[in-house]
C-alpha cells in the first residue's frame, strides 16, 4: 500500500516469528558441528572480550563524571545590570515633572564569572572564639540534597551549624560580597558633629545604667527588659561604623562576642528581633567584614525558623529562642500583617552571605502567600492568621501601625534583588500605590495638605494618620528613582511637606504619634492632636524621609527642615543620662518626660540625621545598599538569572 511516498508491507500475523526461529534454528544446528575443543576456545574468547568492555565502560564514566564536576565549579551565571534611571531631576521641591506612567528600568544582560561556591580559599577569621567554641558536629554525607523540611529541622535542631556543619568549618568556605571593612571618613561639618555628640551622650547614659540590657530610662537612670537580647548596642553597632566611632563601636563588638546569648527560653517577637537584632548583626557584618556577626547572625536566624512550622507558611509572631517553638499573640490569633512581611530583607542577606539557603526560602514563601491573597485596590488588612493564612475580616487598612512596613518591603525587596521585570514585588508595590492614591489620600479642605487615612473594617475613610507613616515620602521617592512613575514622587513630596508640618505646628517643633486631619471646613484646624496621641518616641520616619530626598536629589533644603528638628530633639528630649520619650508635644512648659530612650534612637533617627547632614550625599551608595526598616543598611543583589 502506497503511505505518503513509502511502500508499507503488512506480514500476515506469525510470520515475522517464523523467519526468526528459522535462523536460531540453523544457527544451534552450526554450533553442535563443532568440535568441542574449539567451542571451549570461542567461549573463552567472548569471556575475555566482554570483561574488557567492562573495565573500559566504568574508567570512562569515571572520568565523565570528574569533568562534570570540574564544569560545576567553573559555573557561569549571567547578571542583569539596570541601567540608570530616565528620570533624573535636579531637586524635587522646584519641578516636578508631569505625570507619565513610566516602565521599569531597562536591563542589560553581561555575564560574571562566579567562584565556586566551595572555594577553599581560607578567610582571615582573626581568632574569633564564637567560632572556636562550637561543637563539631559530624560532617553528613553529602548524598541526596535536603527537602525543604528536612533543611528546616536540620537548621533548628542544631542552632549552632550552618547546613550541617558547625560555623567555624562553614564560614571558613565564605567569600564575602563586600571587601572587608568599608571606609568613612567621620563628622566633616557641625551639624554632623552635633549629632555625633548627641550618639556619644546617648551611648554614655546607657553604658553607664543600663549595659547589656535592651534599653536605657533615661529619667530614672535605670534599664528596661523588653527581649533580654541588648537591643540598644546591636541596633548600634553600624551606626557606631559609620560615625567613625571605633572605640565605641569596638565596646559592642566586644559584648556581641562574649555576651550576647540566644538560648535562654524566652519567647520574642520574630519581626522586632529580625529587624534589630539580626539586620543590625548583619549590617555589622558587611560593615566591618568581621565574621563573628555573621556566625552570631546565623544562630539566631536558625533559632528564629520555628516560627515558620505554621500550616500555611504564614510565621507565627513570637518565638522561643531557647525552647524554639513558636505560636500566635498570647492576645490574639493573628500576626500582623507588616511583621510578617517585614522579614524578608534579613532573612534573604542572611542566606545570600551563608550561602544556605533555607532562611530566603521560607520568608520567600510568605510573599507568595500574601501575593496571593485578595486584597483592596493593592492595599492589605493589618491582621493575618498564621493557621489558616488568611487576613482577619474587616480588618483596619493602614498605612501606620501594622501595615507600614509591608509597602516598604515590596520595593526594598525589588531593590536588593536587582530590580527584576517584572516580578510580583514591584507590581505589587505599583498596585499598592495606585490603591494609597485612590482609597486613601485626602486633601485638608483649607490648606490642602495631603495626607493618608485609614479604612476602618475594611472600608469606613478615617482621617487620622501615624507619625509612622512619614517613613513613606522617603520610600516612595526611592521608589521613583528606580523607575515608579511621577505620581509617586508627588504624593512623595506633598506627604513629606504635611509630615513636616506636624513637626513645626507644635510649640516644641516634634511631632506627635498620631496627628488628625479635616474632612470639612467646620472643623476648627487642619492638622490636630488629640491628649492621648501627644506623645512622641524619638522616632526616625520623618528623618528617614528627608534622609532619602536629601541623599537623592541632593537640595540642601531637606538638611535644613531636619536641623530644625534635631534642635527639637536636643532642647526638649536631651537628659542628663540620654535622650527620652515625652508624653505630650504640644506644650514647652508641659512635655511630661516619659522616661524610655528606645533602640531605634541610635539605630535610625541619629543614624539618618547623621547621613541627612553629610557633604556627601552618596556617604551611603542608594543603589548598592538597601536599608531595613530599622536603618541597617544591607548590600544590594545583582540579579540571579
Ligand atoms: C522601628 O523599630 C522600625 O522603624 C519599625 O519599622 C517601626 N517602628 C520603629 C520606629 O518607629
Amino acid at each position: 500500500m502506497k503511505d505518503g511516498g513509502h511502500i508499507t508491507l503488512t506480514l500476515p500475523p506469525g510470520a515475522a516469528a517464523t523467519a526468526d526461529e528459522r535462523g536460531r534454528k540453523s544457527l544451534r544446528r552450526a554450533w553442535n558441528q563443532l568440535p568441542r575443543c574449539q567451542r571451549n576456545l570461542i567461549i573463552l574468547g567472548i569471556t575475555g572480550f566482554c570483561v574488557t568492555v567492562l573495565l573500559c565502560l566504568s574508567g570512562d564514566q569515571l572520568l565523565a563524571a570528574s569533568l562534570k564536576d570540574v564544569d560545576t565549579k567553573a559555573e557561569v551565571v549571567a547578571y542583569q545590570m539596570p541601567l540608570p534611571n530616565p528620570h533624573h531631576h535636579p531637586g524635587v521641591d522646584k519641578d516636578v515633572p508631569k505625570d507619565t506612567a513610566a516602565g521599569l528600568p531597562q536591563a542589560v544582560t553581561m555575564s560574571v564569572a562566579l567562584p565556586p561556591p566551595d572555594s577553599n580559599k581560607e578567610q582571615d577569621i582573626g581568632g574569633i572564639d564564637i567560632l572556636n567554641n562550637v561543637e563539631e558536629p559530624v560532617a553528613q554525607e553529602q548524598a541526596e540534597p535536603l527537602s525543604e523540611g528536612e533543611q528546616l529541622e536540620q537548621a533548628i535542631k542544631n542552632p549552632l551549624t550552618l547546613g550541617g556543619v558547625s560555623f567555624k568549618e562553614h564560614l571558613k568556605k565564605i567569600k564575602p560580597l563586600l571587601a572587608k571593612g568599608q571606609h568613612f571618613h567621620g563628622a566633616t561639618n557641625e551639624r554632623q558633629s552635633a549629632v555625633v555628640a548627641a550618639f556619644k551622650h546617648s551611648w554614655a547614659g546607657y553604658k553607664k545604667y543600663a549595659w547589656g540590657h535592651d534599653n536605657l530610662k533615661p529619667i530614672s537612670q535605670y534599664s528596661h527588659e523588653w527581649f533580654g537580647l541588648g537591643l540598644t548596642i546591636v541596633d548600634s553597632l553600624d551606626t557606631m561604623y559609620i560615625m567613625g566611632l571605633d572605640d565605641e563601636f569596638k565596646e559592642g563588638r566586644d559584648w556581641v562576642e562574649q555576651s550576647l546569648r540566644f538560648d535562654t527560653k524566652r519567647d520574642v517577637n520574630l519581626f522586632e528581633v529580625t529587624i534589630r537584632v539580626l539586620g543590625g548583626l548583619l549590617s555589622a557584618y558587611h560593615l566591618s567584614g568581621d565574621t563573628m556577626f555573621l556566625a552570631k547572625a546565623a544562630e539566631l536566624g536558625n533559632r528564629l525558623l520555628p516560627a515558620f512550622q505554621s500550616p500555611s507558611n504564614i510565621p507565627y509572631s513570637d518565638v522561643n529562642l531557647g525552647d524554639l517553638s513558636a505560636h500566635s499573640p498570647k492576645w490574639s490569633p493573628d500576626s500582623s500583617t507588616s511583621e510578617v512581611t517585614t522579614i524578608q530583607l534579613e532573612f534573604r542577606d542572611l542566606s545570600r552571605s551563608t550561602n544556605i539557603s533555607i532562611y530566603e526560602q521560607v520568608a520567600h514563601k510568605v510573599n507568595e502567600k500574601v501575593h496571593d491573597l485578595e486584597k483592596n485596590h493593592g492595599l492589605v488588612p493589618i491582621f493575618i492568621n498564621a493557621n489558616t493564612g488568611t487576613f482577619r475580616n474587616y480588618a483596619t487598612i493602614s498605612l501606620g501601625a501594622r501595615g507600614d512596613s509591608y509597602y516598604e518591603y515590596l520595593l526594598k525587596q525589588w531593590i536588593q534583588t536587582g530590580r527584576r521585570d517584572n516580578d510580583n514585588l514591584i507590581l505589587d508595590y505599583m498596585q499598592a500605590v495606585d490603591g494609597v492614591l485612590t482609597q486613601l489620600m485626602r486633601r485638608t479642605p483649607r490648606e490642602h495638605w495631603v495626607y493618608i487615612g485609614e479604612l476602618i473594617n475594611g472600608k469606613d475613610f478615617k482621617p487620622k494618620m501615624d507619625h509612622l507613616t512619614c517613613y513613606l515620602p522617603g520610600t516612595l521617592i526611592l521608589g521613583h528613582q528606580n523607575g515608579m512613575p511621577d505620581s509617586h514622587l508627588i504624593l512623595a513630596r506633598d506627604l513629606l511637606d504635611t509630615c513636616y508640618q506636624t513637626y513645626v505646628m507644635n510649640p516644641t517643633h516634634l511631632a506627635a504619634e498620631i496627628s488628625y486631619f479635616a474632612l470639612t471646613e467646620k472643623d476648627d484646624q487642619d492638622i490636630y492632636v488629640k491628649p492621648n496621641d501627644a506623645h512622641n518616641l524619638l522616632r526616625p520616619e520623618f528623618v528617614e524621609s528627608l534622609y532619602y530626598f536629601y541623599s537623592l536629589t541632593g537640595n540642601r533644603t531637606y538638611q535644613d527642615m531636619g536641623w530644625k528638628i534635631f534642635q527639637a530633639f536636643e532642647t526638649h528630649a536631651k537628659v542628663n543620662a540620654g535622650y527620652t520619650s515625652m508624653g505630650n508635644v504640644k506644650n514647652t512648659q508641659s512635655t511630661r518626660l516619659r522616661d524610655l530612650m528606645e533602640s531605634f534612637w541610635m539605630s535610625e533617627t541619629l543614624k539618618y540625621f547623621y547621613l541627612l547632614f553629610s557633604d556627601d550625599r552618596k556617604e551611603i551608595d542608594l543603589e548598592q545598599w538597601v536599608f531595613n526598616s530599622e536603618g541597617h543598611p544591607l548590600p544590594v543583589y545583582p540579579l540571579k538569572t
